[in-house]
């Protein structure tokens, strides 16, 4: 197992639309293992393969309170969306910005899990919201390109001058 490093907006790497995983091999297995250490390890509910610098579509995703109940979904296409939710979003990849976003509130998506076998998950609440904000990122969509040109350009200065006096 090994930790990724995650790009961070407004790295343009994070606007590759990603394609889709053909065969289900190793590869694929330890990337799908990594990435869950990493989202693990960063506190985060989701990680999109697209944030850890892998232009292919594989989402992790585990949103209990123990952090045992890992969800994996390799190509990933949402067939269904109904209603409108809004949420306070947060990004693994946009650090300590926080705003609200406007979604479907209930969908329906299909995906492969780890050994391949197609399976489809009716989704509302957090999960709902979570799974379109990774199929967003697989998709080179941020979620800060939902908000305003102006908040966008206000997020993009600030996270630039924060990487500088990181340096
Ligand atoms: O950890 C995360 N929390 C979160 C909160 C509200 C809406 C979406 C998310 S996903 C985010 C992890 C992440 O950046 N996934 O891409
Ligand atoms: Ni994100």
């Amino acid at each position: 197992m090994a930790l990724l490093n995650i790009l961070k907006y407004p790295d343009e790497r994070l606007h590759t639309v990603a394609k889709p995983v053909g065969e289900i091999d190793e590869r694929i297995r330890t990337l799908v293992a990594d990435m869950a250490e990493t989202m693990y390890e960063a506190r985060g509910i989701g990680l999109a393969a697209t944030q850890v610098n892998v232009h292919e579509r594989v989402v992790v995703m585990d949103l209990s309170e123990e952090r045992n109940e890992l969800r994996v979904f390799i190509n990933p296409t949402i067939t269904v969306r109904e209603g409108e939710t809004t949420y306070e979003e947060g990004c693994l990849s946009v650090p300590g910005i926080y705003d609200t976003v406007t979604r479907a509130e209930r969908i329906t998506v299909e995906a492969l899990d780890i050994d391949g076998k197609p399976f489809t998950l009716e989704a509302d609440g957090l999960l709902a919201i979570c799974v379109q904000h990774e199929l967003d990122h697989l998709n080179g969509k941020v979620f800060v390109e939902h908000l305003s040109p102006l908040k966008q350009n206000r997020i993009k200065t600030k996270l630039k001058k924060r990487s500088r006096l990181e340096m």
